[in-house]
């Protein structure tokens, strides 16, 4: 995820022993001193202060209460005290890739020159992001008064990493904006994007965050001027007229630097950069997964895409061949060799990360972190002067506050007393639940801002809000307010009903209600009713405790206008497909007020679903479409990935003035892959006859096919469900899985662990909790449309007992799913090297007859690994090509190639049950050269040896 990439799992010996020698270990979740001194969750309210938002991104807050945010499609509004919140004005923004309305920082002097910068992707400007300033008037900002103050050039083509972090130092007024990498992250295996060939720069961070030359990749500091331009302060990194350089930068070697905050004492930026999705460190690739926040207290290389963590380095490696060449040189500085790089060759030393951790847990190095999406918040300076009674205590100056964007999970930092090192970790309010923390900021009052990006993958997350989190001190907390109503929109007049259930005092007090519907009407009832005339309004619900003190929620009703209707009329919602497949969409679209819709208004919107966030990657006008879904060989199958696609239509207003509304409608497309420790729920039947732990649990695998861990510890009556999951297209299911007891059966059932049988499944024992096998079985007619499935365990016939049953790798859905026929070719399998542990490919993705295949770290379904055995004996590949004894030769050292199918012998092949692959014509086995087991190790024929373990092969 960058951001969200933004926007993330394994052993690493490499980093461990590094990390010792270079940074301290903090072994303890709390300081035994800190842990002392912070007041209790108790002692805090988070009051929330707006909820109707769609994809709030980034704020402000003014000093005199007003927030203002920024909506990645391009909103600017803002939020009152009392309440309301007000469309400042929305920019026209491109919004793929992870492009949109990106940041926004009020000026220091705002209360008098009403300045507000923003940070955000024009549409009709070229291929840029831009910082702008406009001059707010009131609430609103009118657009004439941009002026742009920089543009950085970005590619729009490839997903990710847009940024960006910005913010402003008070004392001095310069600016900080922190930028990605604007690199595609998604085809270097989890490692560095090297990417030197031709027609792949956007692929080759190089280019971006390793290049002098670049704005891209970097932390930039500025100092805006009164005429709208800016100079460059001293002591950045280059200085001004370095040939090949850009004075604006501060650091360069940043990946993904997608949230930046300032300590207003020292003026130093704290940044935080998301990182590479590799599971495991690689001996000639770099290592694993890996995300870092660091005090920026002096100008340099971050490292990135050199380096990463505490100076783990990559090595170069060449895309083309596979072959992998030296690490880079982090501590003496590394050497941007590419053909893309138009800057410095020879590059500042890298910097060690600060504080670095993995997505799983490190308990040697900052055990309290996990996740793998970092995000940078300010620094707490507590101010003894300054009156107000939400102002967080002295316990917290000095702290830097962190989230952990995945685990919802917030921190503080304390640092030291020159503001540069870390020396405790805490947790911040762990009590206090923070739905996906997106941006924070200490306003003027001493209280903490958050934005809650919610839960779901696109935008318009019926959780997301705007929150503010108050320290009580000895108060006590006050009343909160809740506000719903049965409708939001429709034709007017409009009669709403108001619901002001939910709202508490949690001192106990009855409450006072008081209803400010928004046209000068009120009602003091705890639940009104109330019809409108046309027009846009903001119904206001204030609640009073018996000591006077208040809380307000508000409701956004527009009258005259009805909210428009989406459905996917295909694919079905949790329809399954393969990475590169196409997928035709079909979306419906009805409004009232419009009549019939224009389609050319309409978009659908993908994202690579991780976890629970979406990478925004490619846009597609219209009610119809076919979907190219994306490659993601960043991503292995230790990472839960899968496809959402969402639709989106804006209607265009009605009657007196009422404002247009978007309606939207969301799938999610599944892998057919499914890995089964990635489900959505677990528990026992009533009538199971398990006695452990009730439902299954995750647990490592040692399967030479892959698949990271597994469901285990299974017993009577154990279930798990994945939901959605739609069997369209589906025609059978794979069981990977293992049993060192006698086995059971896996019964299939729909939308309940007692609904429809959709299969049954045996189990047999297979000698070994880790001995894996693949059972199959075909569905005949299965149920068709969205659901949810639920895989329940049961004793084999005859059995009544408790034993373990069977553990469960993944499940395989067989069949074409919702992908087009064709792309790729339905039945290919990897070719899998059991020493390896890589697959069978054609290097390049070359078609070219006579190319020799070779091993290959295992992509997802990519088509030059996909080999598709034919009852003719071929193993053909892009569904044309065969694999083939070079020269029909039969002698040890052929050559196994590709070549147009000719049904000759040469290209005929026995896929052995004790794992070989021997050949036709000369009876040889397929055989990685000399054993070799690396990235580009050539594949030939050779006599076929007692289970000689380079010449053992799986199709999966
Ligand atoms: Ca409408
Ligand atoms: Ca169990
Ligand atoms: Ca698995």
């Amino acid at each position: 995820m960058s951001g969200f990439s933004a926007l993330r799992r394994g052993a690493l010996a490499v980093a461990g022993v590094l990390a010792a020698a270079l940074v301290p270990v903090l072994t303890a979740p709390v300081g035994p001193a800190a842990a002392a001194a912070l007041p209790p969750d108790s002692k805090f309210q988070k009051v929330t202060l707006h909820t109707e938002t769609g994809n709030p991104m980034a704020m402000d807050v003014a000093a005199d209460g007003r927030v203002f945010y920024i909506d990645r499609l391009g909103d600017v509004k803002v939020v009152k005290p009392n309440g309301t919140a007000v469309l400042a004005t929305h920019l026209n923004v491109f919004t793929a890739n992870e492009s949109g309305g990106l940041n926004i920082a009020l000026d220091p002097a705002f209360a008098t020159n009403q300045w507000v910068y923003v940070y955000y992707s024009p549409n009709n400007a070229g291929n840029v992001d831009r910082l702008s300033r406009f001059t707010v008037a009131g609430d609103t900002i009118d657009q004439s008064t941009e002026k742009v103050v920089l543009d950085v050039p970005v590619q729009r083509a490839e997903c990710c990493h847009h940024g960006a972090g910005l913010v402003i130092d008070k004392k001095n007024g310069n600016l900080w904006l922190s930028l990605g990498d604007n690199t595609n992250p998604f085809a270097s295996d989890g490692y560095s994007p090297l990417d030197q060939r031709s027609g792949r720069a956007y692929w080759d961070s190089e280019r971006t965050a390793g290049n002098t030359n670049s704005l891209s990749g970097k932390v930039l500091r500025i100092h805006p001027e009164t005429n709208g331009t800016y100079t460059i302060p001293s002591g950045n990194l280059f200085a001004p007229g370095t040939a090949n350089t850009r004075p604006e930068i501060y650091t360069m070697g940043e990946r993904n630097p997608f949230r930046m905050g300032l300590d207003p004492k020292t003026g130093y930026p704290l940044v935080a950069n998301y990182g590479p999705d590799a599971p495991n460190a690689s001996s000639t690739r770099g290592p694993q997964n890996t995300v870092e926040w660091d005090v920026v207290s002096k100008p340099g290389n971050a490292g990135w895409p050199f380096c990463v963590g505490p100076n783990l380095a990559y090595n170069r490696y060449d895309f083309g061949t596979g072959a992998s060449g030296a690490q880079f040189d982090c501590a003496g500085g590394p050497t941007n060799s590419s053909p893309n790089n138009t800057g410095l060759t020879k590059l500042p030393p890298a910097i060690p990360a600060q504080v670095y951790y993995h997505y799983q847990a490190d308990p040697a190095h900052f055990p309290q972190l996990s996740g793998g999406a970092p995000m940078a918040g300010p620094v707490y300076r507590f101010d003894p002067n300054l009156a107000s009674a939400r102002k967080w205590p002295a316990d917290f100056d000095g702290r830097a506050v962190f989230a952990e964007w995945n685990t919802s999970a917030m921190y503080t930092f304390q640092l030291d007393g020159n503001g540069t090192n870390v020396t405790s970790i805490d947790p911040l309010l762990p009590s206090v639940k923070f739905n996906r923390p997106m941006d924070f900021k200490f306003g003027a009052d001493g209280a903490l801002y958050v934005i809650e990006w919610g839960t779901g993958y696109g935008g318009g997350n019926s959780d997301a809000s705007i929150d503010r989190v108050d320290y009580l001190g000895g108060g006590s907390a006050a009343p909160v307010a809740k506000a719903t109503a049965d409708r939001t929109s429709g034709p007017a007049p409009l009669t709403v009903n108001f619901s002001g259930a939910g709202s508490a005092d949690p001192g106990g007090s009855t409450l006072r209600y008081s209803w400010n519907f928004g046209d000068g009407t009120t009602s003091t009832a705890a639940n009104p009713g109330h019809t409108y005339a046309a027009g846009n309004y903001t119904a206001v619900l204030t609640v009073t405790n018996s000591a006077g003190a208040t809380g307000t929620a508000s409701v956004t009703i527009t009258a005259g206008n009805t909210a428009p209707t989406l459905t996917f009329t295909t694919p079905p919602n949790g329809g399954v497909f393969d990475w590169g497949d196409k997928v035709n969409v079909a979306v419906t679209v009805t409004d009232p007020e419009d009549g019939t819709v224009d389609c050319g208004q309409v978009t659908v919107q993908a994202y690579l679903g991780h976890d629970e966030h979406g990478h925004p990657l490619d846009q597609y006008p219209g009610c119809t479409a076919s979907i190219q879904t994306t490659l993601s060989s960043g991503h292995s199958e230790n990472d839960n990935i899968f496809y959402v696609l969402e639709a989106s239509y804006t209607d265009k207003g009605g009657a007196g003035g009422a404002s247009p509304i978007t309606g939207r409608a969301q799938v999610i497309l599944q892998p057919k892959h499914k890995q089964a420790e990635f489900y959505t729920a677990t528990g026992r039947t009533a009538d199971g006859k398990g006695t452990d732990t009730a439902g299954v649990t995750v647990e490592a695998a040692t399967d030479p096919m892959g698949g990271g861990s597994s469901a285990a510890f299974i017993q009577d009556g154990d279930w798990w469900s994945v939901d959605p999951l739609a069997l369209n297209g589906v025609t059978g299911l794979e069981v990977r899985a293992s049993s060192g007891g006698s086995g059971g059966t896996l019964e299939v059932h729909r939308n309940a662990p007692d609904g429809a049988l959709v299969a049954s499944v045996p189990i047999t024992g297979t000698g070994g909790w880790q001995n894996w096998q693949d059972f199959t079985v075909s569905l005949t007619n299965p149920p068709a449309g969205s659901g949810t499935l639920y895989f329940v365990a049961r004793n084999p016939a005859g059995q009544t007992g408790a034993a373990y049953l069977f553990n469960v790798n993944w499940i395989h859905y067989i069949g074409a799913g919702v992908g087009l026929p064709g792309t790729p070719p339905p039945s290919g399998k990897q070719i899998v090297g059991t020493q390896s542990g890589r697959c069978v490919e054609v290097p390049n993705s070359s078609t070219a007859n006579g190319t020799q295949v070779q091993l290959r770290d295992c992509g997802s379904q990519t088509a030059n690994q996909q080999w598709t055995p034919t009852s003719g004996k071929q193993l053909t590949v892009y569904g044309n090509k065969c694999l083939d004894a070079s020269g029909k030769g039969t002698a040890n050292g052929t050559q196994v190639i590709i070549w147009d199918c000719t049904g000759q012998p040469n290209q005929q092949w026995t896929v052995n049950a004790n794992g070989t692959i021997t050949g036709v014509q000369s009876g040889l086995c397929v055989d990685a050269n000399a054993q070799g087991t690396a990235n580009g190790t050539k594949i030939i024929l050779w006599s076929c040896g007692t289970q000689a373990a380079n010449q053992q092969w799986s199709l999966r």
